[in-house]
């Protein structure tokens, strides 16, 4: 029976990092993107890294980059006190029977004990969830969101020259349906059959809206719509699911396996996308997936525009799930002006590639942590 781990120390951190250019949600336009670092040693004195991040602060859901440092720092500290670090689901067990909800908070530790644990063992993390890793690369999406539809196709246009993505996802819900469906036709225009164009629309329609839009967007050879409506609008969501050839990717409205399995009990998606974040952590998220599986729902592997950490996380739950059929949108590091980990991920050839070190297989570059964190930096935001 291997010794067990006591926690020796741990440091919660909110970093804001700039976007390239604003991107322009439903709910919000994004500037930075404020994400929540953990770091946490062992008393073996190996350390774990895991990152929370959720976009806008409140717009998204639930949870601020202030209310999951909060929620580590005062509530999930002290259980892992009492905790072998080393057994990843007692460890999570005690802390859900202790904090509910706080998905995200969840989600930036259980990244950092499984960090710590690969690390301990010398595997990567993909080996460490379900049966190991099924795929060393994924594909990944990029998401037009500049918020004018030329720029958009230039934006698009650079990226195929580049090879590195041939799938676009752009963002609406905020204009009138006939003049965002009017701006994602003519992106799909310019781009033809050399992409995959897909929407979401993060909760901005009603059930007409939505009936009115899929119509229109899968006239338009649009592949799939991401949450049309409500999170808690799952009666409409499942109509629309039924009634449109377009298939709906459900993604707001899973917050973890009980969530899953409702949805995809009621009929309200054909696609999950699947979120370590959202759902509370790697092994949650396997079990969404694991749902999807058992239910003839296609899988994608989301993003909450995740930096280095939280993409490298995600990275190695997608390279493990056993169906992936719809890709990923792993691209949050690149909507950066600026890297954090000492050596950046790979991006090639439309997809990025798996870590292959222990743990997650990233390292921080310290003094751009130092840089860009906001206890540091806090004076300057607005
Ligand atoms: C979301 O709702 O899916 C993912 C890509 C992006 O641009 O925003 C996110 C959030
Ligand atoms: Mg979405």
């Amino acid at each position: 029976m291997p010794d067990a781990i006591t926690l020796a120390s741990i440091e919660t951190l909110i970093v804001d990092l700039p976007t390239i250019r604003p991107h322009v949600l439903a709910m919000a336009t994004m500037h930075r993107q404020s994400i929540v670092l953990v770091r946490l040693r062992g008393s073996d004195g190996i350390e774990g890294i895991g990152e929370g991040t959720t976009i806008g602060g409140l717009s998204y859901g639930d949870e601020s980059p202030e209310g999951i440092k909060l929620a580590i720092d005062t509530y999930i500290v002290p259980v892992l006190r009492g905790c072998d670090l080393g057994r990843i689901t007692a460890t999570m067990a005690a802390i859900g029977r202790h904090v509910k909800g706080n998905v995200i908070a969840k989600c930036a530790v259980e990244t950092a004990l499984i960090d710590a644990l690969g690390k301990r063992l010398g595997l990567p993390a993909s080996h460490l969830i379900g049966g190991g890793p099924v795929r060393d690369r994924l594909p990944v999406a990029w998401t037009l969101a500049s918020g004018d539809t030329g720029r958009d196709i230039a934006e698009a246009e650079a990226m195929l020259d580049a090879r590195r993505h041939d799938i676009f996802k752009l963002k609406i819900g905020k204009r009138a349906v006939r003049e965002d469906v009017a701006h994602v036709a003519a992106i799909k225009r310019a781009l033809g059959d050399r992409a995959s164009v897909r929407v979401d629309v993060n909760q901005g329609w009603n059930e007409t809206d939505a009936d009115l839009g899929m119509a229109l967007l899968q006239d338009a050879g649009i592949d799939l719509v991401e949450q049309p409506v409500s999170r808690r609008a799952r009666a409409a969501q499942a109509r629309l699911s039924a009634r449109h050839r377009i298939p709906i990717m459900a993604d707001e409205s899973l917050g973890g396996a009980a969530e899953a399995f409702d949805v995809a009990a009621s009929g309200a998606a054909r696609v999950f996308s699947v979120k370590i974040a959202q759902s509370g952590g790697l092994h949650a998220a396997h079990a969404v997936a694991t749902i999807a599986g058992a239910a003839g729902i296609g899988l994608y592997g989301g993003t909450m525009l995740e930096a280095g950490v939280g993409t490298a996380a995600s990275a190695h739950l997608f390279a493990s799930l056993s169906t992936l059929d719809w890709g990923t949108e792993l691209f949050g590091p690149l909507l950066l002006t600026d890297e954090i980990l000492a050596e950046p991920l790979t991006y090639r050839d439309f997809a990025l590639d798996v870590p292959t070190g222990p743990g997650l297989g990233v390292v921080l570059d310290e003094d751009k942590v130092a840089h860009y964190r906001r206890d540091r930096t806090a004076p300057n935001l607005h």
